[in-house]
């Protein structure tokens, strides 16, 4: 209760600042103020009668391979816990819509942009927690299949083709606060919150700690490790999930996440594809 109050009264504070100042709506996306990011425990389970022993690694999987990966199927998020307060799945939001508003890249080899959708490998035949389809050309409800679920195995992974991937996440009830997380601590996002008239209100560039002038990643790693299945010849073994929650100064119903990616030269801008679990809080009571 004392830091729902101390946010609130700072959340007054710099609504007052921003009234004297600039109207809120005015913003360009790299003049809007910075989204606070915060860490956060995941809560998550898995099905311990699912039966993993038709699942080993293939050839070429270095130490591994020809054994059973025991990290296939569902995982299941069960709750979050912010500031020592747990949030069970009735306190979170899933997504209610996702609209693509630019995949540029072109994979000749696989189909499709940058964009994917995929889940676990075997998680279609795990029954704990349902999953969003797999597929190199996912269509916007493909891509809100994908999230719209507690898997944090069925994820939107982007792949690193030469190009700019942006893409919206909706929430049905306003929320400050949008949780991510990215398979392999890999992978730098914009994420920016927009409110009900398209305004960018706060924005930040989350980062992986690679490739960023050696500044540190904004995720922290949770120990859960995920596989992914997008098509037969399009997978990935697993990679532990890290996490990053984001914050805004006033709710907004959609965050937008934007990844780039140049070709490889000095100073190029390379996000590298992250691959993402977007859900949100529910609203404060
Ligand atoms: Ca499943
Ligand atoms: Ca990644
Ligand atoms: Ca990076």
């Amino acid at each position: 209760m004392t830091s729902i109050l101390w946010r609130t009264a700072l959340h007054l504070s710099a609504l007052a600042v921003l009234s004297t100042t600039v109207p809120a709506a005015s913003f360009a996306a790299d003049e809007a103020p910075a989204l606070t990011t915060f860490n956060f425990q995941t809560i998550a389970s898995r099905n311990t009668s699912f039966d993993r022993a038709a699942f080993v690694y293939p050839a070429g999987t270095a130490a591994n391979a020809g054994k059973v990966n025991t990290d296939v199927g569902d995982v299941r998020l069960d709750g979050v816990v912010i500031n020592g307060t747990t949030y069970g799945q009735a306190q979170l939001q899933l997504a209610t819509a996702v609209k693509i508003v630019k995949d540029d890249a072109v994979d000749a080899t696989r189909g499709g942009g940058n964009l994917t959708t995929g889940y676990g490998i075997g998680a279609d035949k795990d029954n704990w927690v349902g999953q969003g389809v797999g597929s190199t050309t996912p269509t916007p409800a493909n891509l809100k299949d994908a999230l719209a679920n507690f898997n944090l195995t069925s994820i939107i992974p982007v792949r690193e083709n030469i190009g700019t991937t942006v893409y919206e996440v909706s929430f049905e009830r306003p929320t400050d606060t949008v949780l991510l997380w990215e398979r392999g601590n890999s992978g730098d996002v914009l994420v920016e919150a927009i409110d009900a008239r398209g305004a960018v209100i706060g924005s930040t560039l989350v980062l992986d700690g690679a490739n960023d002038g050696g500044k540190p990643s904004t995720y922290k790693g949770t120990g859960i490790i995920v596989t992914t299945y997008v098509k037969d010849d399009f997978l990935n073994q697993g990679q532990e999930l890290a996490t990053v929650g984001l914050r805004a100064g006033e709710p907004v119903n959609t965050f937008r996440l934007t990844a780039l990616q140049q070709a490889e030269g000095p100073n190029a801008v390379r996000y590298n594809g992250p691959d993402l679990k977007v859900l949100a809080l529910s609203p404060r009571q």
